[in-house]
């Protein structure tokens, strides 16, 4: 039978590219986010290769995300894999001068959106004693990088969670993986400085960064290892990229 994904944050980039390549190779798709329109029009581009279904909430939203898992109609319920994508950085600015709601919205999102995701998906997998669960990090919660601060502690944090995760699971049989990608080019810079096109195009000056395609082809190998298999942790970095704040650029 075919398996059911969740993709939270399937609107744009890593998201939406999962969205893709997971119905090229006939998973079924529930995906997620604030933007109705770009859902709708995902889920009649892929309706042909899988069944789509479509969630339109805020993931910090708490009783909006329980209601509408519990709402799901019978034959979406049975989640086979939850992909914990949603998230953004929002700003760039060393500790002292950063913006509370920036900071809010960081770990409103990336941390308390992912683990009300999680609570509201990972119960039914552990009655069915089956269940993928991948959560897409960063390497910013690998390294801490200047100016990455609260956005660095999110990403530590995704790093803490998937770890707990894996090890409160594990008796279930349910994998839990992380994905923890260097520079990609997706819409994660225009967020990040807030529309500024000139100043997140300037994060890729030089250099070619990863395409959310790239990332969705790792999540692809991911969730399509045997069932022995579990790929718990990994860094993918764009060639030019060695750390956080290590990035060769052209010198043209
Ligand atoms: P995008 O900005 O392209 O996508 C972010 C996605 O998250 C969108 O689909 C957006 O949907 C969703 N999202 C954001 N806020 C909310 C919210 N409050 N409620 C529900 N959904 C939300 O960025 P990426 O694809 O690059 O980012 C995806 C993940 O990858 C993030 O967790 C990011 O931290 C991580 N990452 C990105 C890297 C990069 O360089 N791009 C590198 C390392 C990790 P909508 O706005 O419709 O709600
Ligand atoms: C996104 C990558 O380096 O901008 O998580 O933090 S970085």
């Amino acid at each position: 039978m075919s398996k059911i994904a969740l993709i939270t944050g399937a609107t744009s980039g890593i998201g939406e590219a999962t969205a893709r390549i997971f119905s090229d190779h006939g998973i079924n798709l529930i995906i997620c986010g604030r933007r109705e329109k770009r859902l709708l029009s995902l889920k009649s581009e892929l309706s042909h290769k899988v069944k789509v279904h479509t969630l339109t909430f805020d993931v910090r939203d708490k009783d909006k995300v329980f209601q509408i898992m519990e709402d799901l109609p019978e034959d979406w319920k049975k989640i086979d894999i939850l992909v914990n994508n949603a998230g953004n950085a929002h700003g760039f600015d060393p500790i002292h001068e950063g913006s509370l709601d920036d900071w809010e919205s960081m770990i409103d999102i990336n941390v308390k959106g992912l683990l009300y995701v999680s609570k509201a998906v990972i119960p039914g997998m552990v009655e069915r004693r089956s269940g993928h669960v991948v959560n897409i990090g960063s390497i910013a919660g690998k390294e801490v990088y200047p100016n990455g601060n609260v956005y660095c502690a999110s990403k530590y944090a995704v790093d803490a969670i998937n770890n707990g995760m894996r090890l409160d699971l594990n008796q279930y049989g349910i994998k839990v993986s992380q994905v923890n990608p260097g520079l990609v080019d997706t819409e994660f810079s225009e967020v990040r400085f807030k529309g500024d096109k000139q100043r997140s195009q300037s994060v890729y000056d030089g250099m070619t960064p990863l395409t959310g395609d790239d990332i969705a082809d790792l999540i692809l190998f991911v969730v399509t290892r045997p069932a022995h298999v579990n790929i718990s942790d990994s860094i993918i970095f764009p060639t030019a990229q060695a750390s956080s704040t290590l990035v060769r650029r052209d010198q043209s």
